[in-house]
């Protein structure tokens, strides 16, 4: 038994798969290359290149658009079962919508996924992880009602030039962050704050986008194909800070999770029990005449009901909440407070910290998840789309290595004491990338990248060589040795 493991049987089940995911703006660079469209990340980090740390961008990031051979072997090398990668909406329609194919766009993923294929990989594909084309930002982006009817475009193009070979797809990543951090923050793309607003309109909007894309291919693809679809939501568990506090910390799940889940994946469809009027009244107490929060009609709430194949979810980190006290200042949700619900966020004291702010390790937090989900919405197949931990620079990466044991510990606990049908874990991320408005100074790798050299040369951490180990062996129980073996 690998030490500190206290789960008796360290084997996943016959089947259980494993991947590692990138993005394409954080990965691909080639910002400008041929007829690519402008999207709200080349503009964000241009016009304003102090919000990110290191003053960096995703210009050139990783390269990967003249990388992607190195990238398949790497996902070789590792001995994925599949690799979860994003497709750049302007990169294969430049204005946005279908009216104009990039040829060199469509040949980058073409060789990707048939090179991939080739090797046995399979491939999960995220249709929007966070680049909108410009030009539909102009008219609003997410809060243009219309956004539904350009998301539906853009999926029948990608399901039509790539779904013969992709049978895992990703509508839409995080939500949460594309509505609640970039309208609450303005720290995101497209750098446009709407407090009280942005994010709730966005919300539905997602919801409905992600919905026609769903019925689109379960409609003109499913039998053709054969594939399934889904969203990533991103799901921060929150636990009361004490028992008195567990009401506000099922309220504050349903704000969180809910939110985004409850409309697709609940029975009845709609939003979550208690979220409508805890909105209603923020916003009354902050003066408006009237909720901000739109609801949805019964035919809204059909159309986006059951749209689901399995649960996509992202999982990083915890946190415990609490009532606010009078006039303690709240800061905005995610990773911040829950102002809506006079909620302040902790952490806990045995939560130990990351190297970035938003992130404590809470393993057993991944398992409460999902145990909330299948008591939430039933017996659903949930697939972990994500899951990594960030560090500095550096190939001894032994805390990667001890969180990958001590999340994935809590996954086959999920499995085998909670019986949660959990059957994919994607690793990220496969290399360090461009993250966000942390730039490159944080590293979320199993694989390093040389920013400074022209080639960006990637080499395998430790975490690799036990991440490798583990797909393997299909056991967490991995010989002590592991980095001798040879990533090949
Ligand atoms: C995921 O988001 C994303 O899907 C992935 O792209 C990302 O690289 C990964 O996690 C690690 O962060 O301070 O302005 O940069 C998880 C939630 C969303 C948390 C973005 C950090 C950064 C906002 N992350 N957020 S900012």
């Amino acid at each position: 038994v690998a030490a500190g493991c206290y789960a008796k049987d360290l084997d996943f089940p016959a089947g259980f798969k494993f991947g590692a995911a990138t993005a394409s703006y954080q990965v691909e660079g080639a910002w400008n290359v041929s007829d690519k469209g402008v999207n709200i990340w080349d503009k964000f980090v241009h016009d304003n290149p102090s919000v990110i740390k290191d003053l960096s961008n995703g210009d050139v990031a990783c390269d990967s658009y003249h990388n992607w051979e190195r990238d398949i072997e790497m996902a070789a090398e590792l001995g994925l079962d599949y690799y979860r990668l994003s497709l750049s909406w302007a990169r294969i329609l430049p204005t946005g919508l279908p009216n104009k194919i990039s040829e060199d766009g469509v040949k980058y993923y073409n060789n990707l996924i048939d090179g991939l294929v080739a090797k046995g990989i399979d491939c999960m594909v995220t249709i929007y992880h966070w680049d909108l084309p410009l030009p539909l930002q102009e008219l609003g982006g997410w809060t243009n009602p219309l956004i539904a009817d350009w998301f539906e475009d853009y999926a029948r193009v990608v399901y039509t030039l790539f779904g013969d070979r992709v049978k895992l797809w990703l509508t839409i990543n995080e939500p949460i962050v594309v509505c609640d951090a970039t309208y609450n923050s303005g720290v995101t793309a497209p750098g446009y704050l709407s407090p009280d607003l942005g994010a709730y309109i966005c919300n539905k909007h997602v919801l409905l986008a992600h919905a026609k894309a769903w019925r689109l291919y379960d409609k003109e693809f499913r039998s053709k194909f054969n594939g399934r679809v889904s969203l990533a939501n991103h799901l921060l568990w929150i636990e009361a800070a004490s028992d008195k506090y567990e009401d506000l910390a099922e309220l504050a799940r349903q704000n969180a999770v809910g939110r985004y889940s409850h409309p697709i994946f609940s029975k009845e469809g709609g939003w979550p029990p208690g979220i409508e009027e805890a909105i209603a009244k923020a916003c009354i107490e902050k003066g408006y005449p009237k909720s901000n929060f739109p609801s949805f009609t019964l035919e809204e709430i059909e159309l986006v009901r059951g749209t689901y194949d399995y649960y996509g979810m992202n999982h990083y980190t915890s946190r415990l909440i609490r009532d606010a006290l009078p006039g303690e200042n709240l800061t905005v949700w995610p990773f911040g407070d829950c102002p809506d619900l006079h909620g302040k966020m902790e952490t806990a004291e045995n939560w130990s910290e990351s190297v970035v702010y938003w992130f404590y390790l809470n393993p057993e937090g991944i398992r409460k998840q999902m145990a909330w989900l299948k008591q939430q919405y039933g017996d659903l197949e949930i697939m972990i789309t994500e899951n990594g931990m960030p560090t500095y620079a550096g190939l001894n990466d032994t805390t990667r290595i001890d969180f990958y044991k001590s999340y994935l510990e809590q996954v086959l606990l999920s499995i085998k004491e909670d019986g949660v049908n959990v059957t994919h874990y994607t690793a990220w991320t496969l290399m360090d990338n461009f993250e966000w408005g942390d730039g490159y100074t944080t590293k979320f790798g199993l694989y390093e990248v040389d920013f400074e050299d022209p080639k960006r040369t990637r080499t395998p951490r430790e975490s690799a060589y036990y991440y490798a180990s583990i797909i393997k062996n299909h056991s967490l129980d991995v010989p002590a040795n592991y980095t001798d073996i040879t990533l090949s």
